[in-house]
């Protein structure tokens, strides 16, 4: 039953139909199943196939594109459910959270910032493509404990690196940790640039950002 939904879930991905997502998203709540499996299993398998098809010229920018709405509109429908799931409600710490200047890849942001807000994080999310400066400036006006910066591209997540540099020119980079993520994102990327902590996926996010804190 829950597999044939799995199924359904990918292929209205494949399809990019956001009214059926949306649906079906709908219906894994009503049948009391994990979000973030819901995610996982089923839209995701979907958007995986999609971005495939793109990579090796069989599918094009506009299948990207609804491919994308209608992993956009199930994920709306998840997001209060994985809100309504998370029980530590204390401030765990602030977060800054972007997806990183020219990339406007937001869906996976947007589920790392759920996450982090439903683990007890108070989450600031300045959402898609945003310049080097914002985040650190942001950084700095709320007294940040960690930047996360998502990134899905090859050509941006150098902006990652950017924006630890700009934390340090401006002499807080000591007071804060840096955790980034997204598709291209490897232990190696992490490293090389000199940030603190890297997560694969949102769940992983948590742990991450809470180990990041007790050090
Ligand atoms: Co784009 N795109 N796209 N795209 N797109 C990719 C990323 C790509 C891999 C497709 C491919 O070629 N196979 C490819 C990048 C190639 C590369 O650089 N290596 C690509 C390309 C080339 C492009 C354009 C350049 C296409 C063009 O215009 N010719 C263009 C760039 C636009 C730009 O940003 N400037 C573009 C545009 C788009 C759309 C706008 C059409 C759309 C995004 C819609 C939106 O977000 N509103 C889109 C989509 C949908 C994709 C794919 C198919 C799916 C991305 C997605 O949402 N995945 C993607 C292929 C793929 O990833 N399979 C692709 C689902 C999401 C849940 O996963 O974002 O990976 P993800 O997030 C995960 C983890 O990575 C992790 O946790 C999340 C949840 O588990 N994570 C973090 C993410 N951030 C994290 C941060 C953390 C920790 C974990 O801590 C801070």
């Amino acid at each position: 039953m829950t597999n044939q939904l799995f199924r359904q879930m990918a292929q209205c991905i494949i399809d990019g139909d956001s009214e059926v997502s949306a649906e079906l998203a709908q219906q894994a709540v009503v049948q009391g199943i994990d979000p973030l499996e819901a995610i996982s299993q089923g839209f995701v398998v979907g958007v995986n196939q999609v971005g495939e098809a793109f990579a090796k010229g069989d599918a094009f920018l506009p299948e990207l594109v609804m491919a994308g709405e209608a992993m956009k509109s199930a994920v709306a429908v998840l997001e209060p459910e994985l809100a309504r799931r998370g029980t530590e409600r204390t401030m765990l710490g602030k977060v800054i959270l972007c997806t990183v200047e020219g990339d406007i890849h937001e869906i996976g942001k947007t589920l790392v910032g759920t996450m982090l807000s439903s683990a007890g994080f108070k989450v600031f999310d300045l959402g898609v493509d945003v310049p080097v400066m914002k985040v650190v400036e942001k950084a700095r006006e709320v007294n940040a404990d960690i930047v996360a910066m998502s990134a899905l591209l090859t050509t941006t997540m150098v902006h990652q690196k950017d924006v630890i540099e700009a934390l340090e020119d401006i002499g807080i980079r000591s007071k804060v940790k840096v955790m980034v993520g997204g598709a291209p994102v490897t232990k190696e990327w992490v490293k090389q640039i000199g940030a603190d902590g890297y997560s694969e996926d949102a769940i992983g996010a948590i742990k991450v950002a809470k180990q990041l804190l007790s050090q």
